[in-house]
């Protein structure tokens, strides 16, 4: 997944050659209690790595919606990349601090009455985030604890594993065209790896959010479990990925999604181009803002 200069960041040693190389940090002297957690907190998402078990924790804490704005998706961006970049990190679980709500996509406020130039910033750190986590070295594991409509599907589909809290009123999907707005080929290569390509033509086009008992029958998450035990849930989970010899699942995952990653990587500005010329419509715009004022109604 090491595409020069795109995912450079994702481009660490692989972990059978990181296993030949000296560590990284000196071992812990004897007698001294073991400090297997470090955590780093931004203003938007939390991290906590278990060194001892390589399995890091990071949770969404950006409330009312945990929306992907620019600047939550740089946080998440250099948060992976941290993961990505510590040799201690071999798998990552995500999940959401605010309650009933995985995250609800991209914030479209970022989307509605702004500059051409802001746009494009926009639109380059979402692309960011997926080449980043679709591509990631990790094992990700998606434990989505509530709704996670659009971006936020798009966030649980990137990961390796997806098991979401039993309860029929969370519900998953691409609902994009419910917006007006059409979702890039990107998510929708996404969507069709994850479902096939049937269900995900029949979700789009209808702009479906499926319901959590529902997304498990299309294969959209992988199982479901009572809210309480979902963490539990993603901890085994997490220990049956990393039982497998990292170089063999990470060279897997590489032959299953390089050639989705290398699609966008290779039409990135163009990508931005389309984004930007299709949002700036005034026909779009109104679109979203009359999304956003139903938001509002119906929270009335
Ligand atoms: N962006 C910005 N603000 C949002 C978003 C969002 N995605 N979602 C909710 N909000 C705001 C609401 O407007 C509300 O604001 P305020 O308090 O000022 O009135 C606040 O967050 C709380 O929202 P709710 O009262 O609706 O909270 P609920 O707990 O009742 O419901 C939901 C939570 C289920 C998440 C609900 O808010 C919802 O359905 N939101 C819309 C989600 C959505 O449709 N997201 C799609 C975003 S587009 C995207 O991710 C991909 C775009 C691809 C672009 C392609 C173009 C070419």
């Amino acid at each position: 997944l090491c595409t020069p200069g795109v995912l450079s960041l994702c481009c660490r040693p692989p972990a059978w050659d990181r296993a030949t190389r000296p560590p990284s940090r000196p071992l812990q002297p004897p007698g001294l209690p073991l400090a297997p957690c470090r955590s780093f907190s931004n203003n938007k998402i939390q991290v906590e790595l278990d060194e001892s078990s390589g399995v890091a924790m990071m949770k969404f804490k950006s409330p009312p919606v945990n929306s992907l704005s620019l600047e939550f998706l740089t946080e998440f961006s250099i948060s992976l990349e941290k993961l990505e970049n510590n040799r201690a990190c071999r798998g990552v679980i995500i999940t959401s601090a605010v309650p009933k709500i995985f995250s609800s996509g991209l914030d479209i406020t970022e989307m509605c009455g702004k500059s051409m130039e802001h746009y494009a910033e926009f639109w380059r750190a979402v692309q960011e985030l997926w080449l980043r986590i679709y591509g990631s070295n990790m094992v990700t594991v998606a434990a989505v604890n509530g709704s996670s409509p659009a971006g936020g599907c798009l966030v649980a589909m990137s990961c390796d594993y997806r098991i979401m809290a039993e309860n029929p009123k969370f519900s998953i999907g691409l609902n994009e065209a419910q917006l007006g707005i059409v979702a890039p080929f990107w998510f929708k290569d996404t969507f069709v790896n994850v479902v096939g390509q049937r269900i995900a033509e029949r979700s789009l086009q209808l702009g479906s959010l499926h319901p959590a008992p529902e997304a498990l029958k299309l294969g959209l998450v992988d199982e479901l479990v009572p809210e309480e035990k979902l963490m539990e849930k993603a901890a085994a989970v997490m220990a049956q990925w990393l039982a497998l010899p990292d170089h063999a699942r990470q060279l897997t995952k590489t032959m299953m999604r390089k050639a989705v990653l290398d699609r966008l990587v290779a039409h990135r500005e163009e990508d931005i181009k389309n984004f930007v010329t299709f949002i700036s419509k005034e026909s779009i715009q109104k679109s979203l803002r009359m999304y956003m004022e139903m938001l509002k109604k119906r929270k009335s």
